[in-house]
């Protein structure tokens, strides 16, 4: 059979070539992978948002991770809330008195309300999660209960086994600094890292990102494990000149106010900050208007007689992108949603693929469905070609084989 290497070989050099016009025609994420979409405190869109409902839901829909925000519990067991108050997004008010609220700094602005950290976990248990956002489903309201971060890795697993389909979890720090404050130093992270290590073991290649908008605990983290970490990166607002609006808090990371220092988001965002990242990090995770300029013109262009920021111009890429790409970071931007906050564009599923096609590595959307559709959508290297590909590296093997 002398005649297969070689018929082997014209097709490794047929498809060394498409392979190459493969790559070209690719995702401009920074590995060439697809990228990402993250289901965004689970597929929030249309359950409560962290409930293990949600968190499902957003698996069926075929969101790649799953992102639940952590805070403690009083006697230290992680559950998933996006805030350390539980007024806003559970019944907790007509299951428990007002006796049990109180007053707490939160990132420096004081806070009344019924605390996580003031719960032990049985307690919350009791509670049931409601949709905070009127206009979205109220049908679910008292229904699901507030899930561990052990519930939450053993979901992820079971439906990556029952799929056969590896769905990550995407665990966010929540007030890292309120958090050392009530529990002690790094308490909070040691946990997190003991967990996810007895999960997932230490390493980066599982199916797990950490994310936090403070710096310090990132850097902490960075010593612990090897698990990727995310920097998050917020602003206060979109001027209409599209730049962004630094007022506090939300302009620096909160334990940088904290303890005195200046170093800003924006900051962050230039080559020198996004080199400062990579010291400790893997990625960021940016508020999207970092990285797409759109302005406030004037102009009702999707013709519904108001002007919204649906209707801005978009004026491209700000540049951010690409210099975390140069810088060896990945790009995970917040927040798409169907519903609110497309700046520029009145199609969240065009919106996401606009941000895709530039190179982004991952999208939190509150609706998975629309950011696998917004997937779908975008250019991706052709199926031919991988075939191919895979037939060229079958000949190259049998090449080595022959040569031994
Ligand atoms: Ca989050
Ligand atoms: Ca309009």
């Amino acid at each position: 059979m002398k005649s297969l290497p070689i018929a082997l070989g014209l097709f490794t050099a047929i498809a060394a070539s498409w392979a190459g016009s493969a790559q070209a025609q690719g995702y401009n994420t920074l590995t060439g992978a697809a990228p990402l979409v993250i289901g965004h405190r689970g597929a929030s869109g249309y359950r409560p948002e962290h409930t293990l409902e949600s968190y499902r839901l957003a698996i069926e829909l075929g969101a790649d991770f799953i992102e639940p925000d952590l805070v403690m519990t009083s006697d230290g067991h992680l559950i998933a809330r996006h805030e350390p108050m539980l007024g806003g997004t559970t019944n907790v008010a007509s299951v428990f008195g007002a006796d049990r609220m109180s007053t707490k700094l939160v990132d420096g602005v004081s806070t009344t309300d019924y605390f996580a950290s003031d719960f032990t976990l049985a307690e919350i248990k009791t509670l049931r999660a409601i949709q905070p956002n009127p206009g979205r489903p109220q049908e679910f309201n008292g229904l699901y209960e507030i899930p561990t971060l052990g519930e939450i890795i053993s979901l992820a697993q079971a439906q990556s086994a029952a799929t056969g389909r590896q769905v990550g979890i995407y665990p966010e720090v929540k007030h890292s600094t309120f958090h050392d404050q009530i529990f002690g130093e790094r308490v909070f992270e040691n946990k997190l890292v003991s967990t996810l290590h007895a999960s997932y073991g230490n390493t980066g290649s599982a199916p797990v990102f950490i994310q936090s908008f403070e710096v310090g605990n990132l850097q902490y983290l960075n010593t612990l494990t090897d698990i990727r970490l995310v920097q998050l990166v917020d602003a206060n607002d979109v001027n209409p000149d599209g730049s962004l609006d630094p007022s506090a808090p939300y302009g620096a990371p909160y334990d940088v106010v904290a303890a005195g220092g200046t170093l800003t988001f924006a900051q962050m965002l230039t080559e020198p900050g996004l080199g400062f990242i990579k010291t400790y990090a893997d990625g960021i995770g940016p508020w999207k208007p970092y990285l797409v300029k759109t302005v406030a013109d004037g102009i009702d262009r999707d013709g519904d007689g108001v002007i919204t920021i649906k209707d801005r111009r978009v004026d491209g890429s700000t540049g951010v992108i690409e210099a975390a790409h140069a810088a060896g970071l990945l790009v995970h931007a917040y927040t798409f949603r169907n519903d609110a906050s497309g700046y520029g564009f009145a199609d969240p599923r065009e919106e996401m693929a606009y941000y895709m096609t530039l190179g982004v590595d991952g999208v939190f959307t509150d609706f998975p469905d629309t950011g696998v559709a917004a997937v779908a959508s975008i250019p991706e290297p052709g199926t031919l070609a991988l075939w191919l590909a895979g037939l060229g590296v079958v000949g190259a093997v049998a090449r080595r084989r022959s040569q031994v």
